[in-house]
């Protein structure tokens, strides 16, 4: 019974740990790499809470850039994203952390950033759809995909925040 009670206990307390070990891909496009919005993007998600795992400044080949968006391929603006998305460079990510990637997208706001709430990145500091000056991504599965693509698994870095006590009641 004791030992029943200790392992379920154990399995719930796992359970937790991996619920905020959920991982996210965002990106700051080339329009807000040149509008000097790194910084702004970055303090939202380390104020938040949220983990950074990995980071890299790079100018995105477009056939990198087809892989990432090969789910619209076809669609009218896609010779245009792949242009817009490869005319800079770009700060690719990793964040961490307990539902990072719905609540990586409610930080982003909706694709155009018309309809995007005030508050969130792309309501408050872009206008077009075609500008959105940020990425993240959709879905768990779509986020493993977007990492695996992005990084290398040896540029995950492994640390342990000091402050994570603070942020997380397990
Ligand atoms: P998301 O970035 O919010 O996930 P998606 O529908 O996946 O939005 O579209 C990917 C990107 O393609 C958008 O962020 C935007 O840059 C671009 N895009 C989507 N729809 C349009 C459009 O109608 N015109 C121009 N660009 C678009
Ligand atoms: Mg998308």
């Amino acid at each position: 019974m004791v030992i029943c009670t200790v392992l379920s206990l154990f399995s719930l307390f796992s359970k937790a740990m991996a619920a905020n070990k959920e991982r996210t891909f965002i990106m700051v496009k080339p329009d807000g790499v040149q509008r000097n919005l790194v910084g702004e993007i970055i303090k939202r998600f380390e104020a938040k809470g949220f983990k950074l795992v990995a980071m890299k400044f790079v100018l995105p080949t477009e056939d990198l850039l087809k892989k990432h968006y090969a789910e619209h391929i076809g669609r009218p603006f896609f010779a245009g994203l792949v242009k817009y998305m490869s005319s800079g460079p770009v700060v690719a990510m990793v964040w961490e952390g307990l539902n990072v990637v719905k609540t990586g997208r409610f930080m982003m706001g909706t694709t155009n950033p018309a309809d995007s709430a005030p508050g969130t990145i792309r309501g408050d500091f872009c206008i077009q759809v075609g500008r959105n000056i940020i990425h993240g991504s959709d879905s768990v599965e779509s986020a493993q995909k977007e990492i695996g693509l992005w990084f290398d698994s040896k540029e995950l870095v492994a640390w342990q925040p000091a402050t994570q006590a603070w942020i997380y009641e397990d």
